[in-house]
């Protein structure tokens, strides 16, 4: 599968637009997502460690906001011959036009119904793990409880949710460095200072990160009975909560 280097916000743009989910980005995106989030690959592998432990024969596996697939061709693999279903789902054709050729490229037993919707619009019934993989940030903040709760009412007892973010911190100095070792992962990783502030603005509107502890009472109010972080680099973090 070819995927192109990231020069979207490299040449100087009279008006730069809100980011979207179109083909420019789906045909980019392996590449965008790696040099932006510290830590991408390794929370990948986890997923897929993950859903070896929480995963149970005959439930499914939710990855909302699946984007190419990533995450779930990572379970896919982890899972080997086991019995049970995922469920994928973007609402950028672009993306889920794209995941469906990487899906098909990998053979597996495990089946994959790829679904074109709204995450705040599907059923999730009989999980034993959903995976949010830095998706709930793009969420309209006021809709992000009863995702959640959504969430945690189709899972199975014991079930886990896995949620990836970008956070924000309530002390502007920790917020403010943690911020600037981001910035520097992307420099290293060949990032201009025209494409980080061109992308920075573009996101400005669309990614709106929450606190560690906004999450936590998001989880605990749903109806998890424990929740923690299990991965942190900068101000990327990826959190599991078990119903
Ligand atoms: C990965 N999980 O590689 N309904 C459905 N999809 C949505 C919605 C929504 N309301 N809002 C945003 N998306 C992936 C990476 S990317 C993260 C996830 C990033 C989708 C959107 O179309 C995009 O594909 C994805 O959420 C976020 O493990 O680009 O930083």
């Amino acid at each position: 599968m070819t995927s192109d280097q990231d020069r979207l916000f490299s040449k100087p743009l009279a008006q730069v637009a809100d980011f979207r989910f179109d083909e420019k980005v789906a045909s980019v995106f392996p590449d965008m997502i790696s040099r932006s989030i510290p830590g991408y690959g390794q929370i990948l592998h986890t997923l897929g460690e993950l859903a070896q432990r929480f995963a149970r024969p005959d439930t499914r596996i939710y990855d909302l906001g699946c984007s190419l697939g990533a995450a779930t061709s990572a379970m896919r693999r982890a899972l080997g011959e086991r019995s049970l279903e995922i469920v994928a789902v973007d609402n950028s054709e672009a993306m889920v036009k794209r995941a469906q050729e990487h899906l098909e490229a990998y053979r597996s037993p495990i089946p994959v119904e790829l679904v074109c919707a709204d995450i705040r619009d599907i059923e999730i019934a009989n999980a034993s793990m959903v995976v949010l993989n830095f998706t709930l940030q793009f969420l309209a903040p006021e809709d992000r409880d009863a995702l959640i709760r959504n969430v945690c009412a189709g899972l199975n007892p014991g079930g886990v949710l896995v949620v990836s973010e970008k956070l924000v911190f309530d002390q502007p100095s920790i917020h403010a460095l943690l911020d600037e070792l981001h910035l520097d992962f992307k420099r290293a990783n060949g990032y201009s200072e025209l494409e980080i502030s061109q992308k920075r603005n573009a996101l400005e509107n669309v990614m709106r990160p929450d606190t560690l502890a906004q999450h936590q009472a998001r989880f605990s109010e749903a109806g998890f009975h424990a929740s923690g972080l299990w991965f942190q680099c900068f101000n990327f973090a990826s959190m599991v909560a078990i119903k």
